[in-house]
């Protein structure tokens, strides 16, 4: 089987699948998509990788399929995640991930993973901290008070509801469904909120969630495929100052 990814290593969801690729031990070709530039709205990658514009996206061709056969174009992080988990061949470090014959292990996780959009993608406050980097020091404040601040307060509902969830296990691996073993709601989840911690937020006020988010960090290939992120957070960080209040926004 030929797997090619198209990602890009600043986008949350492309590193979740690429880290899952890692965990799983599948080979992939990476290719990267210029999405800031606009790269997934040209006519070449909406016609032939993925016609929701977005990344990551997923290109599948079987081994014995017959010449004439179209590969397989695979769209949304979570679906991406779940049918790797089903094809993996390490079928142990899959069911992991996504245990595919335990309906209700796999249930609580797909319970967290429909959360996480509406708790904590939706309030993905990355593009306005881009914004706040690139623009004019006067109009710093501006967009701290009408763009990032009415996010900050968003997500903190969120943040409270998974220090609620990890509050509440009690393995020595903290983990949102309490095995010793993080699954793809862990992995989307940690990749999302990542992207801010990267920048220099720190979630001080919700113990848990940062003790959990450290754990995951620390797994080599959540690490290797987060450098880049980390590289983009300290610059915006040094050229941003006081104005992102990295230290209580999540107090
Ligand atoms: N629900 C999608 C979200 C994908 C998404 O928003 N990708 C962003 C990068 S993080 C993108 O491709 N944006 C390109 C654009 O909007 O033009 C998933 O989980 O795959």
């Amino acid at each position: 089987m030929k797997i090619d990814l198209y990602a890009h290593r600043l986008s949350q969801p492309s590193r979740a699948v690429e880290i899952l690729l890692r965990e799983l031990a599948i080979p992939y070709t990476w290719h990267a998509v210029d999405f800031a530039n606009g790269e997934t709205r040209q006519a070449w990658f909406a016609r032939h990788i993925n016609a929701f514009e977005t990344i990551p996206a997923l290109v599948v061709e079987a081994d014995d399929a017959a010449p004439e056969t179209a590969p397989s174009r695979l769209a949304e992080s979570q679906a991406i995640m779940r049918y790797l988990c089903r094809i993996a061949p390490d079928r142990e470090a899959s069911a992991h991930w996504y245990a595919t014959d335990d309906a209700l292990r796999c249930a609580r996780t797909d319970t967290w993973l429909a959360w996480h959009h509406n708790n904590v993608r939706a309030f993905d406050m990355f593009h306005d901290i881009m914004n706040l980097h690139l623009t004019l020091p006067m109009l710093k404040y501006e967009l701290q008070a009408n763009k990032l601040k009415p996010l900050q307060d968003g997500l903190r509902g969120g943040l409270a509801q998974l220090e609620r969830q990890l509050a509440g296990q009690t393995g020595p691996t903290p983990t949102l469904c309490g095995h010793d073993h993080p699954d793809l709601a862990d992995l989307a989840i940690a990749c999302e909120l990542y992207q801010i911690a990267a920048v220099g937020y720190r979630f001080t006020g919700f113990a848990h969630v940062a003790r959990w988010l450290d754990t995951m960090a620390e797994r080599p290939h959540f690490r290797d495929v987060s450098r880049e992120i980390l590289d983009q957070g300290r610059t915006i960080r040094e050229h941003s100052g006081d104005y992102l209040d990295l230290a209580s926004a999540f107090a």
